[in-house]
């Protein structure tokens, strides 16, 4: 523990953090460029303002001529305006495409970590059903994502090292993703105030060589995986009664939803990711299913924030096709 305090303030001295996630020196890299830019502009500035006071101040004897012809006057601004417009709008693009990269799902086969905040502690699973609190581990050279969402009030996953931060929202599921490239331990805050002990809202990232977290995951995946869980309480719950049943009540196959458009019976189409497989265990009225009747049962109150994201992980584990093949027809 006292080591790590004294690494935290150690590291609080530092200019940055460690750069320990791919994306890390690209976050740096446009963050100095933008104090650079700032820092020349309030220098020529201010540096302009300062010798103009001293050189031209009432008392000096300097020659003071009738200024600029107006003509180079105009040249002189317009040509300032048009070069710090472009400048920015590069500026802006750069940023932009940066911020789009890094929010954006990169999509494939990620590993996906199941993420559950709480006042005020963070619960994490990993695929192979290993649990962990306020700790994480992950593998270098390889993308993972996290699925996020919180159990009472907003917080925010803040790893400074992956230059990482997002959102766990309740009745929402953030995603977020890195590629950690430095084998280490980092913080991990929440950074988002969420009441009494949010400053006490923290752990740590262990970052470790492929095969130490393959051996990892070995030893503490015992459990279930979230996915195998997921399907277990599709069945306790009853989902399966409806929508792998007989046939007394015609409720939508499911195998194969995630991601797809789904038509609703109000007119509109949503594409049904998470937050709406979600809305659909706890909220069904909110979005009926055309061609279906709203018979489905509210679970609002009856299941937990982790069950609910196990049976999400369990739906989106699913291709068309599975529940076909698995009960051969
Ligand atoms: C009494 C039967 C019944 C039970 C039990 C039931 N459902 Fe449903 N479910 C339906 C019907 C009918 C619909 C379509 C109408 C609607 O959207 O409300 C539906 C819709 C859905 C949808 C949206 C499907 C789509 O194509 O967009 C999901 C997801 C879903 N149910 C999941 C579940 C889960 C998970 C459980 C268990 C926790 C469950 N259901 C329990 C009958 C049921
Ligand atoms: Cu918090």
């Amino acid at each position: 523990m006292a080591d790590q305090y004294l690494d935290t303030v150690e590291k609080g001295l530092a200019l940055h953090p460690a750069q320990a996630s791919t994306s890390a020196a690209q976050v740096d890299a446009l963050f100095w460029v933008l104090v650079a830019v700032c820092a020349a502009l309030v220098l020529t500035l201010v540096g302009l303002v300062i010798w103009f006071s001293v050189r031209y101040r009432a008392g000096s004897d300097r020659p003071r001529p009738g200024g600029i012809p107006d003509k180079l006057g105009h040249r002189i601004e317009l040509g300032g305006a048009a070069g710090l417009t472009i400048a920015f709008i590069a500026l802006f693009a750069w940023a932009g495409s940066l911020y789009l990269y890094l929010y954006r799902d990169p999509g494939g086969d990620l590993l996906t970590i199941n993420v559950i905040a709480k006042q005020w502690m963070w619960k994490l699973q990993h695929p192979n059903g290993a649990r962990e609190i306020n700790t994480l581990h992950v593998p270098t050279g390889q993308r993972v994502r996290l699925r996020i969402t919180s159990q009472d009030v907003i917080h925010s996953l803040y790893i400074p090292a992956f230059r990482l931060k997002r959102d766990a929202v309740p009745r929402l599921y953030t995603t977020a993703w890195f590629e950690a490239t430095e084998p280490g331990e980092y913080h991990l805050f929440c950074a988002e105030y969420c009441g009494t002990d949010h400053s006490r809202m923290r752990g740590k990232v262990v970052v470790m060589t492929p095969q130490d977290y393959a051996d990892w995951a070995q030893e503490n995946g015992e459990g279930e995986s979230p996915a195998r869980a997921g399907e277990r309480l599709f069945t306790a719950y009853g989902c399966s009664g409806c929508h792998r049943g007989d046939g007394t009540v015609r409720a939508p196959r499911l195998d194969g939803i995630a991601g797809r458009p789904v038509v609703l019976a109000s007119g509109g189409t949503v594409i049904a990711d998470g937050a709406y497989l979600r809305d659909s265990i706890l909220l069904p009225q909110k979005h009926v299913v055309a061609g279906y009747e709203p018979v489905m049962p509210s679970y609002q109150g009856q299941i937990g924030e982790d069950e609910i994201l196990q049976i999400v992980t369990y739906l989106q584990s699913l291709s068309p096709g599975d529940w076909i093949t698995e009960s051969g027809g």
